[in-house]
């Protein structure tokens, strides 16, 4: 009964195959969790400390709290906030690891990188306070990515993070001051908070809140950072037309799937992978396809125009079709078992950062000093499983769609300038102003197993579209709608409202691009959801409003990993409600739960609510937007 567990029609026959071999998948291990343990489900689990698992158990006599005597708020917050903590090491180390890179290629001592935006790395020195004037590049260069550095250590709490205070109206960042959650080093922030929540630490709800919203600020100064300096180091993305779905995958290539989050290796494949398309032909091939799944894939699709395969929950079915010869994996949202998966055929699973290996995979440790080589060496390794491959376990679905994908910042706001060359942005305004469009939504987030692949996703951007929303997209959330074919200019004709349409007929005839613009313009990765937030930043000075007025909103239908929560947290921090399709552990305790979805409204105008419903969700989201509208007009 496949059917219900994907709206996506190649995994539905991808889990069919899986079923004839017997294999296991993710969907299978869903349901063998069910029912879920309704205190870990709720938040009121705790596991801080070797005493427990301690849970809240109201009707037994010294039941209602934990050992040591946390309540039920006590434990709800620390949980929620050493998400928050997980997810912003996640995406700041993914921008460590760049800025370490950025800062090597400046020392001259990698060959195979390079300043490849020159133009956005004088943009981002003048935003930071590098001084370029009759400077060289690589001395530009050298003090970004040592000021992206000076992040992650400084210890002086008298200073204040550089990447947020750059990109953030004054405004924001004193409420930011006044509640005390500006932090000034990203590795001192998030050590603090795991600090803050150890046994016996901080029992405040509230204050345990705050610290978390100081580690979601970092988690939002690393993705901008991670986001400008991969522009700088690898192009900053412009429309590129390309496909997705597993039909993506083509039975006469070498198939190599990039799968993760950091593009150091990515880029370099696609870059080696040009190079080498004889070899493959050698084995017998007719080239080589380099296809993207999960972040990893956004980088390249927004850069480079490589198809996406497929999103995070159907990972393991890009194995199914028996074609997939080598997936090369970095960091974050890789399953275990696509091991196993690749067991079943002749698959190479290689894992490449010293942080993340997989027993029984093939680990080829990437060293970025010989990056082309390294690239080069596991692009063999796909070639020599290639000739392994045993024709008669091929299964392709015949199923992909046109993407438009390739929506930066700067690629955004050079469509609208096509309108507006003096202010671009005032594009997006009139309209909002003239009532053509309603309002901006950012559709992002990832794959929840709680509910069915992809269908809220769609749903809610199917609605929204119908309402006459412009919108975003970014990560899984972003391949879900590509994945479905609604991507593309065809998707703008079968959903938008009259209005929408109306916007994407200016637009198209002034863009001068060879496609029509989509119905949901992809900014990339989830680290790079900084680009969203800079998009609001402008709309807010050039309305006249302060960041929580814009009437924007976000979506998350489907949230899974850590880091979703360190990015609805920040969110919510600069003023944006944010929906959230999974019903979140924080409904253990009603004192944290109104915190986050409604006292949060009263001091950062931002709130999250809970929704798994799609149809619901829309309204409120559409609802939001109009109050804001109407709010705006009133102050007129
Ligand atoms: Fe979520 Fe980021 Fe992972 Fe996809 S890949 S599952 S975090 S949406 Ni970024």
């Amino acid at each position: 009964m496949s059917e219900h567990k994907t709206i996506d029609v190649a995994a539905t026959q991808m889990l069919d195959r899986a079923k004839e071999i017997g294999f296991l998948t993710t969907f299978d291990r869903a349901k063998a969790q069910e029912p879920r343990c309704t205190f870990g489900n709720t938040g009121i689990c705790c596991r801080i400390c070797l005493q427990g698992p301690c849970r809240i158990l109201p009707k037994k006599p010294g039941g209602n709290k934990g050992i040591c005597g946390a309540a039920d708020y006590t434990i709800v917050a620390r949980n929620t906030v050493r998400y928050i903590a997980g997810g912003a090491a996640a995406h700041s180390d993914h921008g460590r690891h760049i800025a370490e890179t950025l800062l090597h290629v400046a020392e001259g001592k990698l060959h195979d990188y390079k300043v490849t935006d020159p133009d956005k790395l004088v943009r981002v020195a003048k935003r930071i306070g590098v001084e370029t004037e009759g400077r060289d590049v690589m001395a530009i260069t050298k003090d970004v990515a040592s000021a992206a550095l000076a992040e992650f250590g400084r210890v002086d709490e008298t200073q204040e993070l550089t990447w947020i205070n750059a990109y953030t109206d004054e405004k924001r960042l004193d409420l930011w001051r006044k509640t005390t959650i500006m932090p000034s080093g990203i590795n001192l922030s998030l050590a603090q908070l795991l600090h803050q929540t150890h046994v016996g630490t901080d029992s405040d709800p509230v204050n345990i809140i705050f610290g978390g919203l100081k580690a979601a600020l970092c988690d939002i100064d690393g993705q901008h950072l991670a986001t400008d300096l991969s522009d700088i180091l690898f192009g900053t993305g412009v429309p590129v037309v390309t496909e997705a779905n597993l039909g993506a995958i083509k039975a006469d290539k070498v198939n190599i799937a990039l799968h993760g989050h950091n593009p150091l290796l990515s880029q370099m494949v696609v870059n080696a992978a040009k190079e080498m398309q004889d070899e493959a032909k050698a084995a017998g091939a007719t080239g080589i396809n380099l296809v993207g799944i999960c972040c990893t894939g956004n980088e390249v699709l927004m850069r480079e125009g490589v198809a996406i395969a497929t999103n995070f929950a159907t990972q393991e079915l890009a194995v199914m079709t028996g074609a997939m010869d080598a997936m090369v994996v970095d960091v974050q949202c890789i399953m275990p078992s696509l091991r196993s998966a690749a067991e079943c055929f002749h698959t190479k699973i290689v894992t490449t950062m010293p942080i993340m290996k997989i027993p029984g995979s093939y680990h080829f440790a990437f060293d970025e000093h010989n990056a082309i080589n390294s690239a080069k060496e596991i692009i063999r390794l796909a070639i020599e499983a290639y000739k392994n491959r045993d024709a008669s376990k091929v299964s392709i679905p015949e199923i992909k769609n046109t993407v438009v994908a390739g929506f930066s910042l700067e690629s955004i706001l050079n469509i609208f300038g096509k309108i507006n060359p003096e202010n671009p942005i005032r594009v997006l305004v009139d309209a909002i102003e003239a009532g053509e469009i309603k309002g901006i939504a950012s559709l992002i987030g990832c794959n929840n197993l709680k509910g069915t692949h992809d269908q809220n996703h769609t749903a809610i951007a199917i609605e929204l579209a119908k309402n006459d929303v412009f919108l975003l997209a970014g990560g899984c959330s972003a391949q879900a709608h590509a994945l479905a074919g609604m991507m593309n200019g065809e998707a703008v004709k079968k959903y938008a409202g009259e209005g929408l349409k109306k916007f994407f007929a200016r637009l198209n005839a002034a863009a001068g691009l060879t496609t029509e613009l989509p119905l949901m313009f992809h900014t990339g990765s989830c680290v790079d959801y900084s680009r969203q937030q800079d998009l609001v930043n402008m709309l807010a000075k050039e309305m006249g409003v302060e960041n929580h007025e814009v009437p924007y909103v976000v979506s998350a239908p489907e949230a899974m990993s850590e880091k979703a929560v360190a990015i609805g947290s920040w969110n919510v921090a600069y003023g944006n409600p944010t929906h959230v399709g999974v019903i979140a552990p924080t409904v253990g305790s009603q004192l944290v739960n109104d915190v986050v979805t409604k006292i949060a409204e009263d001091v950062f105008g931002g709130f999250f609510f809970w929704e798994p419903d799609a149809l619901k969700a829309s309204e409120r989201l559409v609802e939001i937007i109009e109050e804001r509208n109407w709010k705006n007009a009133m102050r007129k």
